[in-house]
């Protein structure tokens, strides 16, 4: 179920995937103890994080596009040689200034589309553990990744 439930994902507009997160967060988010968070080596993201909160709003969710979007930026690149937890905690910790009106919100009212409202149901399902190797899967392959060109 993960790797088909990470393919709906990936299937979804930018837009859908950025609004989908926001909502698996607040949803999962609560169970996210600080403890937990304690063992992620969160100071490789924090000048990152710092950048960020010190963006107008219009830029902070630029960024976030951005990171789902794989453009090529400088943030972009940073963020893909995070390890996995790093990657998560960036995106809690972006959720958790969100949260805290420090990071622009989402529109008031938003709803997702019925496909994303779809996946997010597919992730509601899956058992715990799984859930985590979900958003796993899905925060890693975010950001830009240099890929080097092998052949002609
Ligand atoms: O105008 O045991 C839209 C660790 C369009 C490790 C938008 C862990 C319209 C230890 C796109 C809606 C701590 C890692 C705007 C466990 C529009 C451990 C903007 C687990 C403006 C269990 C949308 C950690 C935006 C976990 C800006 C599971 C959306 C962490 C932003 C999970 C969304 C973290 C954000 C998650 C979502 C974070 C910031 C799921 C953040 C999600």
């Amino acid at each position: 179920a993960v790797p088909a439930t990470v393919e709906s994902f990936n299937q979804l507009s930018a837009e859908d995937q950025l609004a989908l997160l926001w909502f698996a967060y607040t949803e999962m988010g609560v169970t996210i103890t600080p403890a937990a968070m304690q063992v992620v080596n969160i100071v490789f993201a924090e000048k990152t994080l710092t950048q960020i909160k010190q963006m107008s709003a219009h830029e902070q969710t630029q960024v976030m596009c951005d990171l789902v979007n794989h453009t090529d930026t400088e943030i972009c690149r940073t963020y893909s040689s995070f390890g996995t937890n790093v990657k998560l905690g960036f995106w809690y910790q972006l959720g958790e200034w969100m949260k805290q009106g420090i990071v622009a919100p989402i529109p008031e009212g938003y709803k997702l589309s019925t496909q994303a409202s779809d996946v997010l149901e597919a992730i509601r399902l899956i058992e715990g553990g799984q859930q985590l190797s979900i958003l796993q899967d899905i925060v890693v392959n975010m950001g830009y990744a240099y890929a080097p060109t092998v052949g002609t």
